[in-house]
């Protein structure tokens, strides 16, 4: 495969999409011909960058989160040093709880702490469902200055948090491994849960759609730790959740549905009405590619850790991802989970470098 210039008439008669108006990474979505793999990095912000640091220095945290113009410079010096496809808008998964009800801080080095978890059927009184949109009106201004500073050929993201990793921080009260107390409540008041997941579903769906509004090109949706449950509990407690997610937003809206963790999922995530499903490094691609329908994208793949090695090893690392993912319609090169924080931001540059001249 051959990168013509824009406009060649050979691309043209090869039947390769190239619209100029509409990014390359959404064109990958909709799983059409594109004339080079889009590339992007989760966490492709974030502490692994001197630029980010110094930012930080000076703000913390969730203020950054809230701080429109700064947080659309954060995620352009970072697309602009990586020279990657697409800008994910900065910002985190867990403010949305705030106007839900919980009291979120992020403690320096902790990660994320909520002070008033939910545990049990009276703490449902005090959660509220997002219907009034104002407490999230610094995110989509978020989306409109991101979208305002990044070139218009590449796409801007837009997300949130699924349902049941959402779920998980507001219950087990701070990050988790192993989402015991999460999973043991499922168990023992599903009514609770039930009733939770549906309020958590219904005001995603509305931030999303109104990120969508404000002029993101697509949505990512953050399951993150949808790996620690068994197929078992995926189905009965988390999967009606996410499609009643996916049934409210508005139609033709191209969402990638990222989960991690658990190759046994991918049977139940595959007949999702989502345009991608995220791959990450603990499922192997080529049964991603036979478990998926060939109308649903795929994204991702190589293990963060890669990034640690050295410049050869990267790229026998990417040429092997590459080369599986030939010919299929619809890939996405991302990693499997986001970049390291230990991560030599050359390493990084180069990787993407390297994905988008590859020629096999
Ligand atoms: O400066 C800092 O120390 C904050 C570190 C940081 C950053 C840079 C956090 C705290 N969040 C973010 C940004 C962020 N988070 C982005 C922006 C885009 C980018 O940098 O490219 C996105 C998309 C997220 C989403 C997010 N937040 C996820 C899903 C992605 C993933 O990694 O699975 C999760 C799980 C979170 C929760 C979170 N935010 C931050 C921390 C330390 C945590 C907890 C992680 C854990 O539980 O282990």
């Amino acid at each position: 495969m051959t990168t013509p210039p824009s406009n060649s008439p050979s691309s043209a008669r090869a039947g390769v999409s190239r619209s100029s108006d509409v990014p390359l990474l959404v064109r990958a979505l909709r799983c059409q011909k594109v004339e080079r793999v889009p590339v992007w990095l989760m966490r492709q912000a974030g502490r692994y960058m001197e630029e980010y640091r110094e930012v930080r220095r000076k703000t913390d945290f969730l203020r950054l989160c809230k701080s429109p113009a700064l947080c659309a410079e954060v995620m352009a010096t970072a697309v602009d040093r990586l020279g990657v496809d697409a800008a994910i808008i900065f910002s985190d998964l867990l403010p949305i709880l705030e106007p839900l009800g919980f009291e979120l801080t992020y403690a320096p080095g902790d990660g994320p702490i909520i002070g008033n978890p939910l545990r049990e059927p009276s703490d449902l009184t005090r959660v509220r469902e997002l219907t009034d949109l104002a407490p999230m009106e610094y995110q989509f201004d978020v989306v409109r200055q991101t979208r305002r500073v990044i070139p218009k050929e590449k796409a801007v993201i837009g997300f949130a948090g699924a349902p049941f990793t959402l779920a998980g921080y507001a219950i087990e009260g701070r990050s988790s491994r192993t989402f015991e107390r999460t999973r043991a409540l499922m168990r023992s008041e599903p009514s609770l849960w039930h009733d939770f997941l549906g309020l958590i579903a219904r005001s995603v769906a509305r931030v999303v759609n109104a990120q969508m509004a404000a002029g993101a090109d697509a949505l990512q949706l953050f399951d993150s730790w949808a790996g620690v449950l068994t197929p078992e509990e995926y189905r009965t407690y988390v999967l009606p959740h996410l499609r009643s997610l996916l049934e409210r937003l508005t139609p033709g809206i191209p969402v990638i549905y990222f989960w991690t963790g658990n190759p046994a999922l991918l049977p139940l995530i595959a007949p999702l009405k989502v345009a991608c499903v995220g791959v990450d490094h603990r499922v192997r691609l080529d049964d991603a590619i036979n478990i998926l329908p060939p109308t649903t994208a795929l994204q991702g793949n190589m293990a963060p850790v890669v990034l640690l090695s050295d410049i050869p090893t990267i790229r026998a690392e990417v040429k092997k991802i590459l080369d599986t993912a030939a010919g299929r319609p619809g890939y996405i090169f991302n990693l499997g989970h986001g970049v390291l924080k230990q991560t030599p931001v050359e390493n990084a540059i180069e990787l993407v470098r390297f994905v988008q001249n590859y020629r096999r």
